[in-house]
């Protein structure tokens, strides 16, 4: 009885540290359907995803400091590290950017088609970090 109460509180410290890196702030616009598909991926994937309209996604990006012509449509930003996740970019990508702490941010530029939210991945997605050097390939 007494291994089960502390497995129990190690499990439950566990979980809680798990979601508290899991989860982001993602900006949007509301008129955009596949940002809200990207939004759906990230839950089904784990992540607490706290989803914000907004009518001006240029100030936003301009914020956040997206680089220029690394824009998507959607940007997310990583509560606990601050780091952001621009467009369609998969969620094993996010868990990757997280493990690198030195990546101020990854993103799939534009609007690929074969990207979560957008369609169905065929392993030739690539995504950059903000210097503009391949980060992934899914
Ligand atoms: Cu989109």
């Amino acid at each position: 009885m007494k291994t089960y109460v502390i497995a129990a509180a190690l499990l439950t410290a566990a979980s809680g540290a798990y979601a508290s890196d899991k989860s982001l702030t993602v900006y949007f616009d509301p008129n955009c359907g596949c940002c809200t598909g990207w939004v759906q991926h990230m839950r089904e994937s784990g992540f607490a995803v706290n989803a914000v309209k907004t009518g001006d996604m240029a100030a936003v990006k301009q914020k956040l400091g997206v680089p220029a012509g690394l824009e998507s449509c959607h940007t997310g930003v990583i509560d606990t590290t601050g780091q952001i996740v621009e467009g369609h970019v998969p969620a094993s990508v996010v868990n990757k950017l997280i493990a690198r702490e030195t990546t101020t941010g990854v993103s799939a530029p534009g609007m690929p088609a074969n990207s979560p939210g957008m369609g169905p991945m065929d392993g030739n997605l690539v995504t950059v970090d903000f210097t503009g050097q391949p980060f992934s390939r899914d």
